[in-house]
């Protein structure tokens, strides 16, 4: 294989078979309408999921480009019903402070149509909690600090590929946001560095499963093209 150096640095051929016109518009529309029968789910099964399709879900969030490719997350995968137990009682407590207290009356009405609430049982029936975390810059020993980059912007990618892979195994998942969520790095006794950033439920999605009749912006709504 051929190598050149930039910086002083290899760099690789990257070759990617070219596709006719008419085979990649088929294939973006079946993308598209395989895409949009994603759905946040709420009601989980209990139903096992194998570990080995967790972790390809991960090697595929993995695959997220990320600033300066410092790959600036931590995917910590709970199955430990102890562990889950304490970490739906703790985001029910805050949850329910931010339900009763913290949220403004305009926002309760926005989540009316969700139908959400404080009770976040999906926590302990879903067979795995998905905490990601990003790390905001990296220790070499224990003294020396590493800044990572442009973090908010590679741990929501990452996260967007997470969901895409939940949905292609045949999963759902919910990309709940417990607020404030510092206790998670507490119950998973997470380093300095790291603060979480989402908590997604993963599993097979209940027999009996409802989800709000919502519709999505059309092209024209969210799209300009100049
Ligand atoms: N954190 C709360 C509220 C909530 C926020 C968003 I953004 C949602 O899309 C849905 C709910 C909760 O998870 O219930």
């Amino acid at each position: 294989m051929s190598k050149k150096i930039i910086n002083g640095y290899p760099f690789i051929p990257y070759s990617k078979k070219t596709i006719g016109a008419d085979e990649m518009t088929e294939k973006a529309a079946a993308f598209y309408q395989w895409m949009d029968e994603r759905r946040s789910c709420r009601d989980f099964s209990d139903r096992p999921v194998p570990k080995q399709v967790i972790e390809n879900i991960l090697l595929t969030a993995s695959t997220a480009p990320s600033g300066a490719h410092k790959q600036p997350w931590t995917f910590c995968v709970v199955s430990d019903h102890t562990i889950k137990k304490q970490i739906r009682e703790a985001a029910e407590k805050e949850e329910k402070e931010s339900y009763e207290n913290r949220m403004s009356e305009e926002w309760l009405q926005d989540l009316a149509p969700i139908g959400t609430d404080w009770n976040k049982p999906f926590i302990e029936t879903a067979p795995y909690i998905i905490v990601v975390f990003s790390r905001s810059y990296e220790m070499e020993g224990t003294n020396k600090k590493h800044q990572n980059y442009y973090v908010k912007e590679s741990v929501g990618i990452a996260c967007g590929f997470l969901l895409a892979a939940i949905h292609h195994a045949g999963l759902v998942a919910l990309t709940h946001t417990p607020s404030p969520m510092n206790f998670l790095s507490k119950t998973l006794n997470r380093p300095e560095n790291e603060r979480p950033y989402l908590l997604i439920p993963v599993g097979h999605c209940a027999d009996d499963c409802w989800v709000p009749d919502i519709k999505r912006k059309t092209l024209d709504e969210f799209a300009e093209f100049y």
